[in-house]
Formats: structure tokens, sequence, C-alpha cells
């Protein structure tokens, strides 16, 4: 994107494209109003555009004489907007063709298409929002599940920015006690109060860092999500429980052993985490050549995936293909492991000798399984889930219940390992009685990287970087 022109007039259609209920249409720079008066007729026989309020009518299309849709559209003066410019919003039918031809019109009008995240960039270089703002702008954006929508919340309305700007205070008054301690010298120990120093480093500045390094850590699976596979012998019933888990009829349901041989994905959230469910193909000791190619694809996969979901079909012994599923498992050793006892509906004996008699069975291949949590289920008859879901939730988010108040992005996370570094070497410096100058420096230099998060000091790149990954109409 080169360097937005404050005069140009952008326009983008803002909501998805695809069949919906209502589509909006945005328009942002000083031809917002203009272009919103030669296509709009109000349904009312006068209209004076008042500001910040939804008006009826109708967008018309001059050239072809003809009305295009009836629509609500509000005209919002600066600089009360979201990009401090006049917006203007068109609200529509949300079929494509109405859509399009809207912001055709808009166009032929004198407005340009905006690029993907002009408008946010336009808040950000108006100085209405910053960069952690815009960036939460972004994930709030194309959040799936609760746990990030709520994580990018926080950084929306500010709370992240402020404790970022509080850090950013406290160095800036380190670095002026420095400097006077660099100018005179002689005062060095009347002036600086080096006892105050390494406090507000450790307390102000380090500490607070290392809370939000540790809110990262803690909403890490919030933002990438987790992949949890479903593996088993094949007719344990995986297919079912994909289907029961994700309330779909995605997969292929047959009493033939081998239904499965891709891998099929289901999108869901447990604890406000998005989990990539994977249904697989069944795990045979001697596999035909097309089951063989599923479990290769098993195989590839799983490295990248938080957690398998092991099901057994408790109507039946354990088999040679059990065995086969655990030699996989246990070639990602590290990997967590749930035993899921399915079909608990067949039993007829008493359940927990079933069980019990099983794990056993499991424990002589391998004693491991007796640390492995365990659910009873009936996929096809949908109880246990609940049990199930929870025990995936714990595994994914340990004991945890609550989520932090606010946390950094993977890029903010990056640049606050850095500050964090130079604070401690700048309170290693100063506890060490060397001069001034050393731990200035590093000082100086956190203050630069706090300035990349927030916008102050970000480069043309950076800032490319960030508005390149938002939606179009963003
Ligand atoms: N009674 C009972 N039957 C089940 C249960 N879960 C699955 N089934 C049945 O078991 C058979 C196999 O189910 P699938 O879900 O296709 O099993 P799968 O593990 O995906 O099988 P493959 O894809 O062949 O590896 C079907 O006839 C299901 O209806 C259950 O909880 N109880
Ligand atoms: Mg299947």
């Amino acid at each position: 994107m080169g360097r937005i022109r404050e005069d140009q007039t952008i326009a983008a259609i803002s909501t998805p494209l695809g069949p919906g209920g209502i589509g909006i249409v945005r328009m942002s720079g000083p031809k917002s109003l203009p272009i919103l008066e030669k296509l709009f007729r109000p349904s009312a026989s006068s209209w004076t555009p008042i500001s910040h309020k939804l008006c009826h009518g109708y967008i018309v299309s001059p050239e072809a004489n003809c009305i295009v849709d009836e629509v609500l559209a509000v005209y919002m003066k600066a600089p009360r907007t979201y990009t401090r410019e006049d917006v203007v919003e068109i609200q529509c039918h949300a079929g494509y063709a109405v859509l399009n031809q809207i912001l055709d019109l808009c166009i032929k009008f004198g407005a340009r298409p905006a690029e993907p995240g002009e408008f946010t960039r336009r808040a950000f270089l108006n100085g209405r929002i910053d960069l952690v703002q815009a960036e939460a702008v972004a994930d709030l954006s194309r959040a799936e599940a609760l746990g990030l929508s709520r994580i990018s919340a926080g950084a929306v309305t500010g709370r992240l920015s402020e404790r970022i700007e509080s850090v950013r205070q406290e160095l800036a008054g380190c670095l002026a006690a420095l400097e006077v301690a660099i100018d005179y010298p002689e005062e060095d120990a009347e002036i600086m109060d080096q006892a105050r120093l390494n406090e507000i480093l450790e307390e102000k500045i380090i500490r607070p860092l290392k809370a939000l390094l540790d809110a990262f850590e803690r909403t890490r699976i919030h933002r990438s999500g987790a992949a949890v596979m479903i593996a088993g012998r094949p007719n344990v019933g995986k297919s079912s429980l994909l289907n029961t888990l994700s309330c779909r009829d995605k997969a292929i349901v047959t009493d033939i052993p081998g239904t499965t041989r891709d891998i099929i994905e289901a999108r869901i959230e447990i604890g406000g985490v998005c989990v990539t469910l994977l249904d697989t193909a069944g795990v045979r000791s001697e596999p035909d050549p097309i089951e063989a190619m599923g479990i290769e694809k098993i195989r590839e996969l799983a490295p990248s995936c938080q957690l398998f979901l092991w099901l057994i079909d408790v109507s039946s012994p354990l088999r040679g293909s059990d065995r086969a599923v655990l030699n996989m498992l246990a070639s990602h050793r590290q990997m967590p492991v749930i035993v899921v006892f399915n079909k608990i509906d067949k039993i007829t004996e008493k359940e927990a000798d079933t069980i019990s008699k099983l794990r056993h069975d499991l424990a002589k291949i391998s004693p491991a399984s007796l640390d492995w949590p365990y659910c009873l289920i009936s996929a096809k008859q949908q109880t246990g889930i609940s049990r199930l879901l929870e025990l995936i939730r714990q595994n994914l988010l340990g004991k945890e219940e609550t989520l932090p108040e606010v946390a950094p992005n993977t890029r903010q996370k990056e640049i606050m390992e850095k500050c964090l570094h130079l604070a401690e070497q700048a309170l290693d410096a100063l506890k060490a009685g060397l001069s001034p100058e050393i731990p200035a420096l590093d000082i100086r230099q956190a203050l630069d990287y706090l300035g990349e998060i927030t916008g102050e000091t970000a480069t043309e790149d950076i800032l490319e970087q960030i508005f390149s990954r938002f939606c179009l109409g963003k």
C-alpha cells in the first residue's frame, strides 16, 4: 500500500460476500457525503443529512434509471467516526449483485476501492487508535472462539495499550534520571537515587513485562487453536464421535470396517478455544493399500496435534489392531492421550467390570496407559459427552478457569521479550555500579522497541505487514 492520500475517499464492501441478511458498503473521506447524495433517494420528501442518524431510502442507478435496493444509510461527520474522517455506511440486502452495484456507484461518483485494512489504517494514522488496538481489530474480526474474542476486546478498548504506556512512562522516567546523572557526574550520588531506580526497574518495568509475557503463554492456545486427533482401530466409532461432537453429519458412518480413508476435519469450540477435530482412518496391523495411505496421513499430521483421543470399542476384546494404534501413539510419546471407551450402550454385564478388565489388558500392552485419563461414552446415543469435553478442556487449558485481562499477540510478545532483556541488563549494570551511560543505552533501546508495539516508532514495513493481514472493508 502506498502512502495514503488523505484527500481520497475510499469505498469497500465491509461484510462477507455471500447470501445473508444485511450487507454494508462503507466509504471514508471528504467526498463520502457528496457521493451519497448522488446515489441515495430518501423515502421522506425532504432530507437534510443529520450526522449519526440512520435514514431510510433507496439507492438509485442514474444511468440505468432504476432502483438498486431499499437501504438504510448513515452519514457520520468527522471526527466522531471510525477513521476520524467523514464516513458513510449503506446497509443494503446482502446479495453479491446488490453490494457490487452500490460499490460500483460509489466508485463511479468519485471514491476509489479501499485496500485491505485501509479504514483501520486511517484510524491509526489519524490517531484514533494505536497499533495495538489496530491489531486487535484484525483479531476480533477473525476470532472464531470466545477466548480470542475476549482477549482482543480487551486490547481494542485500549487496556493493553495502557499497560504498555505505563511501562513506557517508567522507562522514560528512568532514562531522564540517568541522563541527569550523565550530565552532572560529580553530583551523581545526590541526583540519582540508585535504590529508587532499581526498585522502579524491578517493580514497574520488569514485573509488568513478565506478567504480560506470562499472559501470552496462558493465552497461546486461544490464539493458535488446538488440533485433536481421534484415533483407533477400524469401526470403533471415530466418525460417529466426530459427528456427535460437531453436532453435524460430517463423516460417513457405516458398520463396514475401513469406511474412513481421508482425514475429516470439524471445528468446534471447547473452553473458549477453537479446536479442530480430526477423524482418521482406522489403524490396523495389516492394512490394505488404501488404508495404508490413510495411516500415512495420520503419521504426517500427528506431530502437529495437541491431543489424541484413543477410541476403544468396549463391546469387543482388544485386538492386534489396537496394539497397532498404540504403537503409532507411542511414536509421539510426548503427546497427551485420553482413552475413550465407546459403545457403552452395548455392555450387558457390569460396566465397571468391563472397563477394569479392558484397562488391565491395555496396561499389559502399555503400562503408561494407566496414567492416561479415560472416560466412557456412547457416540451413537450421545452419552458421556460432557465428561469427555471436560477432559479435553482440562487437557488443553490445565486447571486454569479464567483468562488474563489483557495479553499481547506474538509480534508484541517478541518485542516485549527484547525490552525485558534490556531492562534486566540495565538493572544488572546499575547494581554493578557501572557508569550511567551503560544502563541509559539499554533503556533508550527498550523505549524504541516499545514504540514499535504501539506504533510510535513503527516503520512503514511493519505497518505494511500488519495492515495487509486485514480483511477487505475493515
Ligand atoms: N451401539 C453403538 N454403536 C456405535 C457407537 N458408535 C459407533 N457405533 C457404530 O459402529 C459402527 C462404526 O462406526 P463409525 O463411526 O463408522 O466407526 P469408525 O471408527 O469411524 O470406522 P472406520 O471409519 O471404518 O475406521 C457404525 O455402525 C456405528 O453406528 C456407539 O456408541 N454405540
Ligand atoms: Mg470412520
